[in-house]
């Protein structure tokens, strides 16, 4: 599908017209037609074959000819001669957080910076301060040098989301070669880390069988059960080469194939091809992370055992004698270990304490509603209706309508009138929904204003039934400040749950940086509930912070925070977060059965009028 490419095409003219300040007009309108292609569950060359461009919202007449003309020649003339006006190394700025087109303009045109590496040699060496350019003080300009150092860890790499997506894809391609038994992704992707370097796949050929002309680190030709006498590792390695994953080959040999996926993502792909016997091995290796590997090899070595990517032995003498390596159970039982989560491979423990609760740790399945959610009163894309039959598909037993208050205007943030007509039509959609043992809760996101007060006064959130308070303005403040802003919305009895509670984002924004320890316990004392906000641009709270909230006993909601159907389906990248921080089942407020939710609610109220 084209849509993503063109999504990110529109940003782009966007940001450009921005730079360039031209009509604010144009701007917005590629801002959503970009935030509409994104979202779009359907194919756009598809669309466009039926001549249906035009009935995407958003979507004109001029903006359907842009389309087709990129369809038909892979570029749109009028972005090539807009993006040409400015030096790519001055886009390229733009992505460091909090350096807006109005700052890379004042950079560019009145400091004649045009590269990333110039801007941070002006700043280095004080030449940019001495200019004195507007709204450029040595503060603002420390900040900047402090975010390019973010933008250079998040650099190159991509968010969950986007590798889980490409990476089912190629494996369950591999899964149809045949010879192929397995295929697996492993690395920071299996671990559910919240950005990916590469993505690594581990895939099951059947064994060697000819003792004579087993060579591991050769080819593994030989007789397949399927009957076949041809080399099946280099044959599937072949086919990897000429799938269309493969945008340019990095590294090929006959177990062993990296490539580059093709722009525009283009992010490398490492396969590995191993034999049955020794699959488990290869699956426990390349998942990693290397610091849990060599703590697993050190352990090994103590046993008097020997640990790689083909499987555990016993040396006897000069001869090895393979033990286990087959299944990743059998590597960790020979070790004397349970078998051990993904994302609790890091090194952070998990292979010393004992009683590890593996049992109850948060799985996708013990998902029972999502407490936030958008419609098209606020920024979403869907009605509250869609919303409830979407939530009802999903067997969900409840969900709260949560759209933007006052202050996010941007995002058409409800004033308390419309709040008032709003939570009606909730009310009213809700007694239908409750008729298929649905609770559908009226509630609002509020705004924690820099202060920490809420957009809303509380005569306003007394009436509502949930209320997330998130963060979206004034990220710049410092520790102090975001930590005392929100710990007063953690203190506040109308609040049920923080939303994303630091604001950052991949790969834009480093968000607020509190003393998480202090905004932790805050929410114990006031048994207030903290989001991980299952959107892989935020996981927020991040997975050390859930790890915190944990032990503090802070109740943990993971929350999609839906602007559009498909966003349900990012509820797995808040449960990864959450294993990633040792959560159990009964550290997440939205696993609890309906009428256990409800008490957590009414014992919430009655604490509140207190
Ligand atoms: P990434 O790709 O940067 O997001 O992170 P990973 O963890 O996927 O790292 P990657 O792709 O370099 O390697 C995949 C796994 O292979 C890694 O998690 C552990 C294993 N591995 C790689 N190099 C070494 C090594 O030198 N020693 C050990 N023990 N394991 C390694
Ligand atoms: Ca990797
Ligand atoms: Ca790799
Ligand atoms: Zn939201």
């Amino acid at each position: 599908m084209k849509n993503l490419e063109l999504a990110k095409l529109f940003e782009h003219a966007a940001e450009v017209l921005a730079l360039l300040e031209e009509n604010a007009f144009k701007i917005i309108a590629y801002r959503k037609i970009a935030r509409v292609l994104e979202e779009l569950p359907d194919d756009i060359e598809k669309l466009a074959a039926a001549n249906k461009l035009e009935t995407i919202p958003g979507i004109g007449k001029s903006s359907a000819d842009h389309i087709l003309e990129y369809l038909r020649s892979g570029q749109i003339a009028e972005f090539e001669d807009l993006f040409s006006q400015i030096p790519a190394g001055v886009l390229q700025m733009m992505k460091i957080p909090t350096l807006g087109p109005k700052t890379a303009s004042i950079l560019w045109r009145e400091g004649g910076i045009t590269s990333i590496e110039q801007l941070k040699a002006g700043i280095d060496a004080g030449t940019l301060a001495e200019l004195k350019l507007k709204g450029l003080g040595e503060k603002k300009l420390q900040k900047i040098r402090e975010n390019l150092a973010h933008l250079e860890t998040t650099a190159g790499r991509l968010r969950l989301g986007e590798a889980f997506q490409i990476a089912t894809e190629i494996v369950a391609f591999l899964k149809t070669l045949p010879g192929v038994i397995h295929a697996q992704y492993c690395g920071s992707l299996r671990r559910g880390k919240e950005t990916i370097g590469d993505i690594d796949i581990a895939v099951c050929i059947p064994n060697d069988n000819d003792d004579q002309s087993r060579d591991r680190k050769g080819a593994t030709g030989t007789d397949s059960p399927h009957g076949r006498t041809l080399p099946v590792a280099a044959q599937i390695a072949d086919a990897i080469r000429q799938s269309d994953f493969c945008g340019s080959v990095i590294q090929a040999g006959p177990t062993k194939t990296s490539f580059r996926t093709p722009p525009p993502t283009g992010i490398q792909v490492d396969v590995r091809i191993v034999p049955e016997e020794s699959f488990g091995a290869a699956l426990q290796y390349f998942t990693g992370s290397q610091a849990h590997n060599v703590k697993l090899r050190e352990m090994a070595i103590k046993k008097g055992l020997k640990l790689n990517e083909w499987g555990v032995f016993k040396v006897i003498g000069n001869k090895e004698q393979q033990i286990a390596g087959d299944t990743e159970e059998s590597v960790y039982a020979a070790l004397g270990l349970p078998w051990i989560p993904p994302e609790l491979r890091e090194d952070h423990g998990e292979l010393e304490t004992r009683n590890l609760k593996l049992e109850t740790l948060v799985a996708l399945s013990d998902i029972r509603g999502d407490l936030h959610l958008h419609t098209t009163a606020s920024d979403g894309t869907n009605s509250i209706d869609e919303l409830i039959a979407e939530a009802k598909r999903r067997g969900y037993q409840y969900i709260a309508i949560t759209d933007h208050s006052k202050s996010q205007f941007q995002a058409n943030g409800l004033k308390v009138d419309r709040l008032i007509e709003h939570v009606k039509a909730i009310r009213a959609a809700a007694k239908e929904a409750e008729k298929s043992g649905i609770l559908v809760l009226a509630g609002s996101e509020v705004d924690i204003l820099a202060d920490g007060s809420l957009d809303y006064e509380d005569e306003i959130l007394t009436q509502l039934d949930w209320v997330v308070a998130s963060p979206h303005t004034a990220f710049t403040q410092d520790t102090d400040a975001a930590t005392q802003r929100l710990v007063r919305a953690v203190a506040n009895p109308y609040v049920h749950v923080i939303g994303h509670p630091t604001g950052r984002k991949f790969p834009s924004r480093r968000g607020l940086e509190p003393d998480m320890s202090k905004v932790i316990f805050a929410a114990a004392r006031n048994g207030t509930a903290l989001e991980i906000n299952a959107n892989d641009e935020r996981l927020d709270l991040r997975d050390v912070h859930v790890r915190m909230a944990v032990d503090a006993h802070v109740p943990i909601c993971i929350n999609t925070d839906a602007h559009a159907l498909d966003n349900f389906n990012c509820m797995i990248y808040g449960i990864l977060t959450a294993r990633r921080g040792w959560a159990s089942k009964g550290d997440v407020l939205n696993t609890r059965s309906l009428e256990e939710f409800k008490k957590w609610r009414k014992q919430r109220k009655e604490q509140a009028m207190w």
